[in-house]
């Protein structure tokens, strides 16, 4: 196939990318390379050093002899350029990772609020109408997130997107399947949410067949395909803002800060290994929906975990200290979390899991790169639950 990875530069979309390229695809990266600005206005780095998109290019050409295109276009604004792009590269798929995907950025200020609004809601649109106007069959596969059904389903197992509901017809009960009910918990959440809108009005109105793959927290850095040579390396973010609970939790343990639990840390949130992510990617990529399906949503996750359960695991394996801070975010303190994954492991998937995979990660990630740390960065500093925890220091 001949896919485009749209947000191919970031934490998914390169090792994706790589992967998409080792298994014979040919691959071409369409980003605006926002992420590495983001780093830039927050004074952050990725723990890894990870090197400019360029030199990853070259290295894996010249590790594996095997070309990845890159059109540097931004999403949200460069329509015509990215219509232009379709009907000349005519690829089979496009996988789409770009968006600003950090709740906690997502929440920093209004600014923050209506730029992801605006980029988010913008790339998705401007990728479907493009689409249709380039008149070409393309499967788009969408990186959405399992945080748009919310976190307070604690008596059921939440189904792949679709829920089965009975309503009242005038000849009496009529079964029917309704997207599941959103519940963002953060703008960023909000904007999965109103993507998942326009697929499904692209899929009805004009039969473009998208499939949705609702991830959890990704965890990990390194594929089989990345670790091939230092220049491929990936990032991986533990600031306040991008980095995510279990990444902060071995990067905290490895330069000796307390794990910093939100709250109780009674969230259950989904995990999946960033290896099993592009296994799922290349999954859905050989299933794809037929024109005039619904949207086909798989919920890409592999395990569920307590937040203070991993923090005791990850203090067990490593002797860091626990420490509970007042939590900056609007979230249940206490959540169950039961999810409906058979969709992928039916297609063959075999994950990677957590007790198999965190020694490895502390070890060649955390460790190896401690010395990257900037200890200034950790602190979480977005905070949106002030009529909470009139406490919380004020931030803009
Ligand atoms: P990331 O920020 O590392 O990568 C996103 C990439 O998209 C970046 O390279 C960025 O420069 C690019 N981008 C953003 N806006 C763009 C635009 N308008 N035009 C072109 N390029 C643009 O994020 P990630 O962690 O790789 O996440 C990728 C996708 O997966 C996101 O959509 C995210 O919502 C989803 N996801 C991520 C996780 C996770 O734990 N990281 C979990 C669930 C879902
Ligand atoms: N948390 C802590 N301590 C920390 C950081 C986080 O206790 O130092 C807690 C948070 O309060 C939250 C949970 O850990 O309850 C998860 O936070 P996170 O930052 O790891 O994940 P989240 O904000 O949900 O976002 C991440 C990705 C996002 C993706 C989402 C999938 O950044 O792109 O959509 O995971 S999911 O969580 O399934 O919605």
């Amino acid at each position: 196939m001949k896919i485009a990875i749209l947000g191919g530069d970031g934490f998914c979309g390169w090792p994706t990318t790589l992967h998409l390229s080792a298994r014979g695809h040919e691959v071409l990266v369409v980003d605006d390379l926002s992420r590495r600005a983001v780093d830039r206005e927050l004074g952050t780095e990725s723990l890894t050093p990870v090197r400019s998109l360029d030199e990853r290019r070259v290295a894996w050409a010249e590790r594996t002899g095997r070309r990845i295109g890159f059109a540097h276009l931004d999403l949200s604004r460069d329509y015509e350029a990215f219509v232009d792009l379709l009907v000349t590269e005519r690829p089979d798929a496009l996988v789409h990772f770009a968006e600003q995907r950090a709740a906690p950025y997502s929440m920093r200020s209004p600014g923050h609020k209506r730029y992801t609004v605006d980029n988010n809601v913008n790339a998705t649109h401007n990728v479907l109408a493009a689409v249709v106007e380039s008149g070409l069959d393309v499967h788009v596969v969408h990186l959405g997130t399992m945080g748009v059904y919310g976190y307070g389903t604690a008596r059921m197992r939440i189904p792949e997107g679709y829920l089965d509901v009975e309503v009242h017809g005038p000849d009496g009960p009529v079964p029917q399947q309704i997207l599941y009910p959103a519940s963002p918990g953060s703008v960023y959440h909000m904007t999965k949410v109103l993507d998942q809108t326009l697929f499904a009005f692209y899929a009805k109105n004009d039969g473009v067949r998208v499939t949705d793959l609702h991830q959890g927290i990704v965890w990990g850095t390194a594929t089989a395909e990345t670790a091939l040579d230092d220049r491929l390396v990936n990032r991986f973010d533990y600031d306040g803002d991008y980095g995510t609970v279990l990444n902060r939790f071995l990067v905290q343990a490895a330069v000796g800060h307390p794990l910093t639990v939100h709250g109780t840390g009674g969230q259950t949130r989904a995990f999946i290994h960033l290896q099993d992510t592009v296994r799922c990617v290349e999954l859905a990529l050989a299933h794809p929906p037929a024109a005039g399906d619904r949207v086909k949503i798989f919920n890409q996750m592999t395990e569920t975990h307590r937040v203070r359960d991993l923090a005791r695991l990850v203090a067990e394996l490593t002797g860091a200290e626990v420490e509970r801070v007042p939590n900056p975010r609007q979230e249940a303190a206490e959540n169950d979390l039961h999810v409906v994954n058979d969709a992928f492991l039916d297609l063959g998937l075999e994950p990677t899991t957590l007790s198999a995979g965190l020694l490895l990660e502390i070890e060649q990630t955390a460790v190896r790169y401690a010395d990257r740390v900037d200890p200034q960065r950790i602190p979480a500093t977005a905070v949106w639950n002030r009529h909470r925890s009139p406490g919380l220091p004020a931030r803009r």
